[in-house]
């Protein structure tokens, strides 16, 4: 591949688009080989993946300008569908996925760090939806994972707008988890998703799927999704050496339960 690096360290995998020349803008390439490496995870393994993007600079700067400037409505329409096909891929992946933001995360940079599960970043980050000052509205979900993530009023101001942000108010509106110094946030990233990965795998999968198909519904079909997931946990191994471990005599006890799945 020529611009996505993969690189997996037992149960945490790290993605790195890896366009620096071009801030690690999105074009079509990087879609088809952000997808095929997405589909190509071993999920029996990885429990956590962390998406960043290469240098110190940016994360991503957005989708290519240049390969949409000459785009037809067709052609403008399809690059949208790739793109939101790679980025719902990314969004229900069943294991979780850290963006981990180490500079711009503009229009598609914004755009995909949001379809993943949580986000930290770097204190060198910005953040924004320039869309519309492009002439376009956001195309890869921004209207609608910002306005989740954020609220109404705030993603309706950041749109309209364009403005970009730095990583102290994405903090502050609750964008993003958590602000560390650039060199230190690859290292909390995989220290986060190594804690992520230690936890029970098919809880943590359940847990994903019932957070998100349960804000596509009302409350009360929302209950029933969690109800389902939960009961699925029963009878697994996991299951079972986790609730086996709380029970067992003090001395037989282990401070990290060695989960196996199924
Ligand atoms: N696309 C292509 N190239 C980009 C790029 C981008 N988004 N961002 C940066 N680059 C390239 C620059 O052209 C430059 O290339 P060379 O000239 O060296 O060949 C190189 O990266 C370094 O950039 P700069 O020289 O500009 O670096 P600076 O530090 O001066 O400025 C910047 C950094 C991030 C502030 C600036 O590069 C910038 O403003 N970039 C554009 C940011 C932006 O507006 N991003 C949003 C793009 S719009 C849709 C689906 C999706 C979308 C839309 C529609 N449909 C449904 C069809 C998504 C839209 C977007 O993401």
């Amino acid at each position: 591949m020529d611009f996505i690096l993969y690189e997996a360290d037992g149960a945490v995998a790290t993605i790195t688009i890896n366009r620096p020349k071009a801030l690690n803008a999105l074009n079509s390439q990087v879609l088809d080989e952000l997808d095929q490496t997405l589909d190509a995870i071993d999920l029996d393994t990885v429990r956590c993946v962390i998406l960043t993007g290469a240098g110190d600079k940016s994360f991503v700067a957005g989708a290519d300008i240049g390969e949409m400037s000459t785009l037809t409505k067709a052609e403008g329409e399809a690059f949208g569908k790739k793109g939101n096909d790679v980025f719902r891929k990314l969004e229900t992946l069943p294991i979780p996925v850290i963006a981990a933001v180490n500079g711009f995360a503009l229009g598609g940079g914004c755009e995909i760090s949001m379809s993943c599960d949580i986000r930290i970043c770097s204190e060198n980050a910005m953040f924004g939806q320039p869309e519309v000052g492009l002439g376009i509205t956001p195309g890869f979900g921004g209207t609608q994972r910002l306005a989740r993530t954020v609220g109404v009023g705030m993603a309706k101001q950041l749109i309209y707008t364009a403005r970009n942000i730095k990583a102290d108010e994405a903090y502050r509106i609750g964008l993003v988890n958590a602000v560390y110094p650039q060199e230190e946030l690859m290292e909390q990233a995989k220290k986060m998703a190594s804690t992520i990965a230690k936890n029970a795998p098919i809880a943590v999968r359940n847990c994903k799927k019932a957070i998100n198909d349960g804000l596509q519904v009302d409350i009360d079909q929302a209950i029933v999704i969690e109800e389902k997931l939960f009961g699925d946990c029963f009878e697994t191994e996991d299951q079972k050496s986790g609730m086996g471990n709380f029970l067992a005599p003090k001395e037989q006890k282990v401070k990290v339960v060695p989960f196996k799945n199924c």
